[in-house]
């Protein structure tokens, strides 16, 4: 028998250069993966080195797979093993949770078990990463946390837990939600601020009836949206649906007023006008509008859609910063899969996240934003090929 070392850029090099040398019926024993070091290894493709060998004597009883099958083997079994193991990514991390003894591989063989082992993480990190990307993060924040949990990785570790660290830290990062919380003695006002048609009026709708329906609060409209007569209309409408009063409010004196007026509501909830964050004349309308209210009788919600590019919202969260500081509502993710956007934006700001609407329906259509949901949202679902390098 005949054993080879053949080394390579990718599989498929390396198994060109066993048929050459080896000829077609030479068996694969081992194909591993020689992973550049430290972070580079999540940029950087690794190099491949097959184990092969030729039976002249013929001594192996089953019949040994040749080279050209090998790859679809090794792609079908790994492939449909990791991705169940995503797909059942909470119960594992439960498991873990409750377990946090990890077996340990057997160590009689520990060398030769470490070297499959290192390459099988390898895989595994590109794997996660090749998901987080797919969902939309930005490359910049998928280093940042694979990095992060980089440390923690021994040789030997399995994918639910290199998952559960994971999925650990987005949901640290998210955060925990901001809700609104009205005060004790005083009338809180909530401002939704952020670009046109994300979705700011019908937001301000459901979570106001939610306040005035399930929680039994005292609940009043103020509109500043008095560029567009069609916009005054639509909260209009939405106020008597509800039996909720309202005031227009034209020029920041007129604050004080409404502030007495609503001195006995428990949350007072603002709509401005939807214009495009360009526009620096509205910038400084906002800004003397929010200063009439103390910045601690006050919220102020962006509202962002989850569909908007994610330079444009890099844009548009810079604007809005150097307005005020303020939480996050994510509207429309019933319209994407992706829900990257939201981790991508929280890491960016810093601000907290809050309210993720999912369709038009008022009242029903929005909840808290849950980090758990998303972040297994970023890491359940496996894009087929792109989730591993054999093809
Ligand atoms: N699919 C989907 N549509 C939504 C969602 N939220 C709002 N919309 C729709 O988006 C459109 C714009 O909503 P508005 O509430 O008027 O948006 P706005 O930000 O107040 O718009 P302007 O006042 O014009 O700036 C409407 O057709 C809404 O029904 C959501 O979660 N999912
Ligand atoms: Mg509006």
């Amino acid at each position: 028998m005949i054993i080879k070392k053949f080394q390579a850029n990718t599989e498929a090099e390396a198994i060109e250069l066993v048929k050459k040398d080896l000829g077609k019926n030479a068996i694969i024993m081992n194909i591993k993966t020689i992973s550049p070091k430290g972070f580079l290894k999540f940029i950087k493709k690794p190099n491949v080195e097959i184990t092969a060998a030729i039976d002249d004597n013929q001594i192996y009883k089953q019949r040994p797979i040749a080279v050209d099958e090998v790859k679809y083997i090794k792609k079908d079994v790994e492939v449909a093993a990791i991705e169940e193991k995503l797909n059942n990514l909470q119960v594992l991390i439960e498991k873990q949770a409750n377990n946090n003894q990890i077996e340990k591989n057997d160590t009689n063989n520990k060398d030769n078990i470490k070297e499959v082992s290192n390459s099988k993480n390898f895989e595994y990190i590109q794997l996660v990463y090749n998901q987080l990307i797919s969902n939309e993060v930005d490359h910049k924040y998928v280093n940042q946390i694979l990095g992060e949990i980089e440390s923690t990785i021994k040789d030997e570790t399995p994918l639910d837990t290199i998952l559960a660290s994971v999925y650990q830290k987005i949901v640290l990062k998210l955060g925990n939600p901001k809700k609104i919380t009205p005060l004790e003695k005083k009338t809180k006002f909530v401002f939704f601020i952020g670009p046109t048609g994300v979705g700011k009026t019908t937001t301000l709708a459901k979570i106001a009836s939610h306040f005035r329906i399930n929680k039994n609060l005292k609940i009043a409209f103020i509109n500043l949206d008095t560029y567009r007569i069609a916009a005054t209309h639509q909260l209009m409408t939405y106020a008597e649906i509800l039996g909720i009063p309202i005031k227009v409010i034209y020029s920041p004196d007129e604050m004080e007023h409404a502030q007495e007026e609503f001195k006995d509501f428990d949350l007072v909830f603002v709509d401005t006008a939807g214009r495009s964050h360009k526009d620096l004349e509205q910038r400084d309308d906002l800004i003397e509008f929010l200063n009439t209210i103390e910045p601690e009788y006050r919220d102020v919600f962006l509202v962002l859609s989850i569909t908007t590019k994610y330079n444009d919202l890099i844009r548009i969260t810079e604007v809005y910063s150097d307005i005020t500081e303020y939480a996050i509502i994510f509207t429309k993710s019933d319209e994407t899969l992706g829900v990257g956007n939201i981790l991508n934006i929280r890491l960016l700001t810093n601000a907290p996240l809050s309210y993720l609407t999912f369709g038009q329906n008022v009242p029903d259509d929005f909840e808290t934003i849950n980090p758990q949901k998303i972040a297994k949202q970023l890491l359940r679902e496996i894009e087929h090929g792109s989730s591993t390098r054999i093809t």
